[in-house]
């Protein structure tokens, strides 16, 4: 007699499924001839941030979508961390958990919970080519020398859909110095010849008063735009670029890497369960003496505030959100803020209160407070590895880890290549209503301390 009780043998498998393709496909039915009962875990865009997969084409609702059609998977769940495969080896009462060759040894310690299966891998197809074949390199152009600007050629080298074409400088001396070093084909030291080079997009780093100029130009060109903050130094002027690349259906980004990593990424999910209760007040500190680091006099002229609120006012916006007002607290050096402390209050009475200097070192870490405990981000908080949620009892904390590639800037090079080649016109991470407030709040204080830095580039 058959035995109606007996259980489901159930199979687990885990993969990204980007474009999926033929080699996905024959894993997927491999894995449900191992049993009767077929589980897929499909990999989250933060999960993949965190493991170093930059460049997935597809959401993961789209990823899912295209498993579910296959028609021959019983169970589609999203896979949002590293621990969550012995988790759900528990959950689903797993027999067995399988995973392609490419993997071997990778997974044998889930042994433990499971028994784990290598199956062959399909050659001569992955989900790299495809999207190498089928989607267009980005020409990059590069907009003035600045701070980040030989951080961020380093970085580029790892999202292969960016190329960096072009450069830009006033200064010719330093164009015909870095096209000899950087990948570059092509050095200009005329700006409207540069832009009509063949380039699909531009990275701003020239000094803070050319921003406005140097942006709305390149969009006005058609070209994609990622900016170092302030993005102008005027509310209407940032409007305008915003609306300007509306217009021309232009992506515009600010260059805030923090925004990108993904350990600040996963830290704002976590915040939503609320752990820490109702959030009350977010304080984060961004102190650098860039004069010991061979900063110029002209550079420290545009003041700690141009240079660094971006940065604390980010965490600020994202956890709190708007604001409702604002009282800045600077100290000066010859006309330029080497100091400032912008305390902002929003809704229902939260705080945010941020401490930008160049001329003063501090302890650069951030504490977001609630009404059940507070999460603290040690320093340097805006190159986030990891953050300890604390308790009025201190065996209740816990502590998440995380690791970066590189200097970090890789994970914001890559949201802006990704976003364009979707056809995306804002990021999720980072919108326009972020951006416009992380800009107004620095331009409220030029106009404030009626100052308005000049550059040279
Ligand atoms: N695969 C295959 N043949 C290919 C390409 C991929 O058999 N030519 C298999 C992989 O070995 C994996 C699955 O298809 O079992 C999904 O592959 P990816 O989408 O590349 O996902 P991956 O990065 O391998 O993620 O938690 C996620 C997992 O660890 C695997």
């Amino acid at each position: 007699m058959k035995d109606n009780n007996k259980k489901k043998k159930v199979v687990i498998t885990y993969g990204t499924y980007d474009m999926l393709h033929i080699g996905h496909i024959n894993v997927l039915k491999r894995s449900k001839a191992l049993g009767d009962y077929l589980i897929v875990g499909v990999t989250s865009e933060d999960f993949d941030r965190s493991r170093g997969k930059l460049g997935v084409f597809q959401n993961t609702a789209k990823r899912v979508k295209a498993i579910e059609k296959l028609g021959f998977v019983d169970k589609v769940i999203v896979e949002r961390h590293q621990d969550q495969k012995a988790e759900d080896m528990v959950e689903y009462d797993v027999d067995i958990f399988a995973i392609g060759d490419d993997w071997v040894g990778k997974f044998d310690y889930l042994n433990e919970f499971t028994h784990v299966e290598y199956l062959p891998r399909t050659k001569g197809i992955s989900s790299t080519e495809l999207r190498e074949e089928r989607l267009e390199t980005i020409n990059l152009g590069i907009i003035g020398m600045g701070r980040d600007t030989e951080r961020f050629i380093d970085e580029v080298k790892h999202v292969p859909a960016i190329q960096p074409t072009s450069l830009y400088d006033n200064d010719k001396k330093k164009v015909d110095k870095f096209i000899k070093t950087a990948p570059f084909k092509y050095g200009y030291d005329d700006f409207d010849t540069f832009l009509d080079s063949s380039i699909d997009a531009v990275f701003v780093d020239s000094s803070v008063d050319r921003h406005y100029n140097h942006i709305s130009k390149a969009l006005k060109a058609g070209k994609h735009v990622l900016a170092e903050n302030p993005l102008a130094l005027d509310k209407e002027e940032v409007a305008d670029l915003q609306a300007l690349a509306k217009k021309h259906k232009c992506l515009l980004l600010s260059a805030l890497k923090t925004a990108f990593l993904p350990a600040f990424c996963q830290l704002l999910i976590q915040l939503q369960d609320g752990v820490i209760g109702d959030i009350k007040e977010v304080r984060a500190t961004f102190t650098s003496l860039y004069k010991e680091k061979k900063y110029t006099e002209q550079f420290l002229k545009q003041g700690a505030t141009n240079t660094m609120l971006s940065y604390p006012s980010l965490l600020i916006t994202k956890v709190l959100g708007p604001r409702d007002s604002v009282t800045f607290f600077d100290q000066r050096h010859y006309g330029y803020d080497f100091s400032n402390r912008a305390i902002t209050i929003h809704k229902d009475q939260t705080i945010g209160l941020a401490t930008v200097a160049t001329g003063m070192k501090s302890e650069g870490d951030a504490v977001i407070s609630g009404t059940k405990g507070y999460v603290y981000i040690p320093a340097p908080w805006w190159l986030t590895k990891s953050f300890e949620f604390r308790f009025e009892d201190p065996n209740k904390s816990f502590t998440y880890n995380y690791e970066y590639e590189g200097n970090g800037l890789r994970y914001m090079i890559s949201e802006f290549a990704s976003l364009i080649q979707r056809g995306k016109k804002k990021s999720e991470r980072l919108t326009p209503s972020d951006m416009r407030e992380i800009n107004d709040l620095i331009v409220e204080y030029n106009e404030q301390a009626d100052r308005y830095p000049q550059g040279t580039v």
